[in-house]
This record gives structure tokens, C-alpha cells and sequence, in this order.
């Protein structure tokens, strides 16, 4: 692995977490306790929203996030919003309504939640974001995040780049399409944030992105984008895809087109899904920088500090690392999801 990052958050956010978490005390010394909820040892509940099921990533996240809530023993409300924000604001708005312990959401765009956020603290519910953010100007709407940090895998997709130019030497202007994930949503923004970071940094000469476009994080979006790409840029040297899904969706668009993935279109994607490393193996991606979706371990134990009144971090970091086309062979058998 290229680099493992651990990352050790510092402790921020105390007021907003202890704040919340006193309410969430408070709570259960008030005189109606959730159902399933706090107080006198009964389970407690958890209400879920999450984005939808667009992704190798999204399975693996519900997965991790079910079986963990299942190993914690807690009663787990879990809804899909099939990537719509309006069905995970009526979810949130449903887990109000039951008096949940605790609300945990991964926010499918990062805008547009400060007012079923204010009505969950009304009701001295805490809230605590997966895996994406939101903007909000109101700190106190959510504890924390628990999640990657999407501006550096940005960053570290345009720093593998580099490696994967070298060694397929690849000389002079490079021409780099990108396939950027649903519109509105943190991975897409900062991924692209990250990425152009380092171009305006260390390759304002060389690199270009001649065309840019989101495929919704779907293998169908990067297939139909990927086409489009290609009738219009013929002569594109690489792909950053911002998930494995639109790169593979992509592959089969290049290869429609008679080209190489791999070879005359070099491919760096985010994620390190299985099929990514497959799609890897067979030489058709040239480098995986890891996003890891097993967040569910990391969630239940700060919705358990939450619901106990406890400081936890305003964020959360996961470990992750990056992944070269020689270490795909040797990596793939360890994959977990
Ligand atoms: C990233 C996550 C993104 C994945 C995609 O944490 O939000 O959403 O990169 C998924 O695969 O659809």
C-alpha cells in the first residue's frame, strides 16, 4: 500500500457534542422515553437514512452499518432514499416522530437540512452524520461526522496520477477527463476540489481537464458519460473517475470505442470496491485510492458515547490507503466488500 493513513482527530466541537449529548441526558430523566429508547437499560434506537443503493460502496456501507447496529444490540430504523433528499428528510422527520435515540444520516447533497435538523434538536434528538457532510451555519445541528476526507482522496488521486504517468511513460500534455459523482453531494465536491488542488500546484503546464461531467456515482452514468466523452474527445489520456462504479461503467464505454482502458485511456477511480480491484487485475484501472465504507463499527460506538452524555470528536476519520495496478493481484483475496 502506497500510504496507510491513520487519522487521529483532535477533539473539537466539545460544546455542540456536549450540549447535544446533556440534551440527550436530559432525556432520560424526562418523563417519556423513546420507544426502544433510553432509560432503565432498554435498547436503544437508532434511526438510519441513507443515501440509496447506487453503488458497490452505498452495499457495502448498509451492510457494515446493519451488522453493526446488529453486534451493538441496538433496534435499528433503517430507510433508503433511493438518492432522493426528499425521502431522507420525511425519514428523518418519521424517526422524530418515534422519538428515536439517536438520528444518523449520510446526507446525499451537502445543502438544504437546517430545517429537519432544527426540528430533531427541538426535540433534543442527536444527530450524527456518516460517511458525508452537509453545509450548515448552525454547529450545533449535528455531533459529529464519522467519514473520510474526500478533499484528500482528491489530492491523492492527482498524487497516483503522477506514479501511474511514470510508469506508463506517458510524456508531455496530458488530457484528463473526469466523471464526477452526484451533483451537490461532499464526495463530488471535494474530490474535484482536491484533485484540482494539486493541478494548480504542481501541473499547470501539463494537465488539462478537457471535459468534465457527472455520472451520478451509477455504472450506467459513467457508461453513457464516458460515451459522450468519447465523441467528443477522442484523444483523452486518462480518466479520474470519482467512484470504481462510473470507472467500470466507463470501461465498457472505451472499450465500445475500440480503445484500451488501461492502456490508451489510463484510469484512476476512488472507492476499492471488489470489482474495482478485479477491473484492476485485468490491467483495465491503473490505480485505487481507498474510501472505506465499513464505517459501522466506528458509528455505533459514538452513537452509544452520544446517548451517554459523552465528548466525542466533531470528526471522525476512516483509515485508508492507495493502490497501484501490481498490488491488485496480491490485494484482491483481502478485500472485504
Ligand atoms: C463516499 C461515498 C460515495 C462513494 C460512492 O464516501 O459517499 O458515494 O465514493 C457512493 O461510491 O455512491
Amino acid at each position: 500500500m502506497l500510504n496507510r493513513r491513520n487519522f487521529l482527530t483532535a477533539a473539537v466541537g466539545v460544546a455542540a457534542a456536549g450540549g447535544l449529548a446533556a440534551c440527550a441526558k436530559e432525556d432520560e430523566g424526562s418523563s417519556t422515553s423513546s420507544s426502544g429508547g433510553s432509560g432503565g437499560g432498554k435498547k436503544l434506537t437508532l434511526g438510519f437514512s441513507q443515501v440509496g443503493s447506487e453503488s458497490g460502496w452505498r452495499s457495502a456501507n448498509t451492510d457494515s452499518v446493519k451488522a453493526s447496529a446488529k453486534e451493538a444490540g441496538y433496534n435499528l430504523k433503517f430507510s433508503d432514499a433511493q438518492q432522493k433528499q426528499e425521502n431522507q428528510i420525511s425519514a428523518i422527520r418519521s424517526f422524530i416522530a418515534q422519538k428515536v435515540d439517536v438520528i444518523a444520516f449520510s446526507p446525499v447533497v451537502v445543502t438544504g437540512w437546517d430545517a429537519v435538523l432544527k426540528e430533531a434538536k427541538a426535540k433534543k434528538i442527536p444527530v450524527v452524520l456518516t460517511d458525508r457532510s452537509v453545509e450548515t451555519s448552525d454547529e450545533s445541528l449535528y455531533v459529529t461526522l464519522v467519514g473520510s476526507d474526500f478533499t484528500d482522496e482528491g489530492r491523492r488521486a492527482a498524487k497516483i496520477l503522477e506514479k501511474v504517468l511514470e510508469k506508463a511513460g506517458h510524456k508531455g500534455a496530458v488530457k484528463i477527463a473526469q466523471l464526477e459523482g452526484t451533483t451537490g453531494a461532499a464526495p463530488a465536491i471535494e474530490r474535484a476540489k482536491g484533485f484540482k488542488e494539486v493541478m494548480d500546484a504542481d501541473h499547470k503546464d501539463d494537465w488539462k481537464i478537457v471535459v468534465s461531467q457527472t455520472g451520478d456515482f451509477t455504472r450506467a452514468g459513467g457508461k453513457q458519460v464516458m460515451a459522450a466523452f468519447l465523441q467528443s474527445n477522442p484523444d483523452i489520456d486518462v480518466l479520474f473517475a470519482h467512484n470504481d462504479d462510473m470507472g467500470i461503467g466507463a470501461i465498457q464505454a472505451i472499450e465500445a470505442a475500440g480503445k484500451k482502458p488501461g492502456k490508451d485511456i489510463l484510469i484512476v477511480t476512488v472507492d476499492g470496491v471488489k470489482d474495482g480491484f478485479v477491473a484492476m487485475s485485468e490491467g483495465k484501472i491503473n490505480a485505487i485510492v481507498e474510501c472505506n465504507p465499513l464505517l459501522g463499527p466506528q458509528l455505533m460506538e459514538v452513537v452509544q458515547k452520544v446517548k451517554d452524555g459523552e465528548t466525542v470528536e466533531r470528526w471522525i476519520k476512516t483509515e485508508e490507503s492507495d493502490f497501484m495496478q501490481d498490488q491488485a493481484k496480491e490485494v484482491l483475496p483481502s478485500r472485504k466488500y
